[in-house]
């Protein structure tokens, strides 16, 4: 089964995506995402300029020869655009097998797991009251778990706090927005936040929370404490992990459980975090990790160390990642939580999907492949605008982490 075209579409329903279309001389088509927020079109490039011209005339079922060919032939390895491209087209390819044998997807990884995904979905408030109330409103829609973030008095903007309850979109700006942090003013106000979520709705759902790589281990070895009579599900981001070994100090301090990885592209970013047990789920996902075919070997080595998977399903992951992750979700056997940010209806009716939510659990149909495609006729109407996520800065004007 040779490829015979691969074309990279940019559109931008409501936000920006990159998606490859794969086709074989059989017929077949396969999409992958190769979406990474705010620098979309060096991936595009990437696919474009380099790896397609190597891809047209290979054999579209070798999977894994191709990977090695791109991961290894490269020179340069790993990093996130070399990986998300990678990644775009193992997926597409996954999706090519998946449909040339008439099966979803997870029936070729190795079968149903369970039944249904448990998601989280994303609860958020200007402040606490607001964000108790939005708790609310998602434990009525039927989740089991819940991500609560709230605005920190003192800070004109947070991170994860939006106008729009349904839609959160952080790319906002044609230039990057500068917001302001403050370390302590934040601290001082979590705890409060889940004391009154407990309080009002009792210890039946999972309640998480990000911090988004805004803090150092000793920092996050306090908030992990001070938050332990919660009991969240995890906590996420606490603490920039290039520094594997610094989450020893955080780990030694909390029961509380430690998620982290988004920012993630290979098994090498995570591998100290794994073997050691410094960390409770790993949130790196396919379209930013290489694709299924890497995050397979991430997920068994973390099965090893009793870590368990909990990727990133944030709205810059378009439906063919969330697809893909949900055929991966439904077998893994190690398998966590799934993020889940709703996408727009327009972005919907770009990428029509077999998978839909149904009492706090996302559900994949039997659609052969990953249930994903892409009309392209729609993409076209939403040509690309350029976004960039906000930046941080101190008080004092320190540039800091977002
Ligand atoms: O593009 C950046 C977003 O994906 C990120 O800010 C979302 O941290 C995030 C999350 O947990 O969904
Ligand atoms: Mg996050």
């Amino acid at each position: 089964m040779k490829i015979i075209d691969a074309k990279v579409i940019v559109t931008c329903p409501g936000r920006n995506f990159v998606t490859i279309k794969i086709t074989t001389d059989q017929g077949l088509y396969g999409i992958g995402d190769a979406t990474l927020n705010g620098r979309e079109l060096a991936v595009a490039s990437y696919l474009q300029d380099h790896l397609i011209p190597c891809l047209i005339g290979r054999d579209a079922s070798r999977i894994e020869d191709i990977w090695q060919f791109f991961y290894r032939g490269a020179y340069w390895r790993r990093g996130p655009v070399g990986m998300t491209a990678i990644a775009a087209i193992d997926v597409a390819l996954w999706d090519i097998k998946a449909k040339a044998a008439n099966m979803p997807l997870y029936q070729l990884l190795g079968g149903r797991s369970r039944d249904g995904v448990m998601v989280y979905g994303h609860a958020n408030g200007r402040d606490i009251a607001e964000t108790v109330a939005e708790v609310g409103r998602y434990i009525d829609m039927g989740y089991k778990a819940i991500r609560a973030q709230t605005g920190v008095p003192g800070l004109a903007s947070t991170y994860g706090v939006s106008g729009d309850k349904m839609y959160y979109e952080p790319a906002d700006g044609n230039l990057p927005t500068e917001n302001l942090w403050s370390t302590s003013k934040y601290l001082n106000s979590v705890p409060k936040l889940f004391e009154t979520l407990r309080d009002t709705y009792g210890f039946d759902h999972h309640l998480l929370h990000d911090t988004h790589h805004r803090l150092t281990p000793i920092e996050a070895a306090q908030l992990g404490k001070s938050l332990e009579p919660y009991k969240l599900f995890w906590l996420e981001d606490a603490v920039p992990a290039e520094l594997q070994e610094g989450f020893r100090l955080f780990r030694q301090h909390t029961t509380t459980p430690i998620a982290v990885g988004e920012v993630f592209s290979s098994i090498h970013d995570c591998q100290q975090l794994i073997s050691e047990q410094l960390i409770d789920y790993i949130r790196t996902t396919i379209v930013h990790g290489g694709g299924i075919t890497h995050l397979r070997r991430i997920a068994h080595l973390a099965e090893l160390y009793h870590v368990r998977t909990g990727f990133h399903g944030a709205t810059d992951l378009s439906p063919v990642t969330m697809g893909a992750a949900l055929h991966f979700d439904t077998w893994v056997p190690n398998f966590g939580i799934q993020e889940y940010m709703r996408h727009t209806p327009e972005t919907d009716e770009v990428f029509p999907h077999d998978y839909h939510f149904d009492n706090g659990y996302l559900k994949i149909g039997e659609t052969p492949g990953h249930g994903v495609d892409i009309d392209e006729a729609k993409a076209a109407k939403y040509p690309y605008q350029r976004a960039y996520l906000p930046v941080n800065r101190l008080e004092d004007g320190t540039m800091f982490n977002w």
